[in-house]
């Protein structure tokens, strides 16, 4: 909220500049405490962001669906993964990168013993009409993106994956900062206590239940903070790209 009256702020700024007030808007941007005012917040308060959001609704284990789905693309086959999975993901590092204060890198252990280990059992909803649920385990990704300070212009965060579609396109997606701060968004590396197998998005997926299965990019390598989405990003994401909306809340 507060990111949004300051743009306000500046967007006034700048259409009083326009107007033919240019002194009165140089003055006060040489005012040391208007300044101030102007670098707050100086990184972006993620819980403050995600709290207060609509949950999805949780299930108690005896919920849990026999057998969990997998859709999609053929996993990832380039000689990392396959060796990676094949070593217990030994090798493999999920990288936080853009526009952050701290670009870093995960191991799998990392991310098991630097952040809270959370757990959800949530209902997968597919557009094609199909819905399991499924009992996800994993960090919540606020907690690692704030581990790296998103900058206050980050306003979407881009999901890379490491599989395509067969004409070699991969499969991206993306939030804005208030759905990548809500506290159900999991980047989960369980399902249903065992590690979550290949094909359902080894060996780190995210999970928003508030939103269709389309969101929830399987085999992340790599999570982008970006300004904004278009350009090189598309619509933001794969199937955003084929037509489908990119707000899938359900
Ligand atoms: N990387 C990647 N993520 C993906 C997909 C995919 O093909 N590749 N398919 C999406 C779709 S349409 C659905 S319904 C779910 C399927 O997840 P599951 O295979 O665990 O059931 O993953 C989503 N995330
Ligand atoms: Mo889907």
């Amino acid at each position: 909220m507060k990111r949004i009256g300051r743009a306000g702020f500046l967007a006034l700024v700048g259409t009083s500049a326009l107007a033919g007030c240019a002194s009165i808007a140089t003055n006060l941007t040489e005012n040391e405490s208007f300044h101030r005012v102007l670098e707050l917040p100086e990184r972006l308060n993620l819980a403050v962001l995600g709290s207060g959001q609509p949950l999805a609704r949780e299930y108690s284990d005896s919920a849990i669906s026999p057998v969990f789905r997998h859709n999609g693309f053929d996993p990832p086959s380039t000689p990392d993964y396959i060796s990676w999975s094949r070593k217990a993901w030994h090798g493999y590092r999920l990288f936080v990168t853009g526009l952050v204060e701290t670009p870093k890198s995960y191991d799998l252990d990392t991310l098991r013993r630097s952040f809270p280990r959370v757990a959800q059992t949530t209902r997968h909803d597919c557009v094609e009409g199909w819905s399991v649920i499924g009992k996800w385990t994993g960090v919540v990704l606020r907690d690692v993106l704030a581990d790296c300070s998103p900058k206050p212009q980050a306003k979407y965060v881009v999901f890379h994956c490491m599989d395509q579609d067969p004409g070699g396109e991969a499969y991206y997606e993306s939030l804005d900062m208030h759905q990548a701060a809500h506290p159900q968004a999991l980047l989960a590396y369980e399902l249903n206590d065992r590690p979550i197998p290949i094909e359902n998005g080894a060996p780190i997926r995210l999970k928003v239940p508030t939103q269709l299965g389309y969101k929830s990019a399987k085999y992340v390598q790599r999570i982008e903070v970006v300004a904004g989405l278009g350009g090189m990003y598309g619509n933001g994401g794969y199937w955003e790209d084929q037509g489908y909306e990119w707000f899938a809340g359900i």
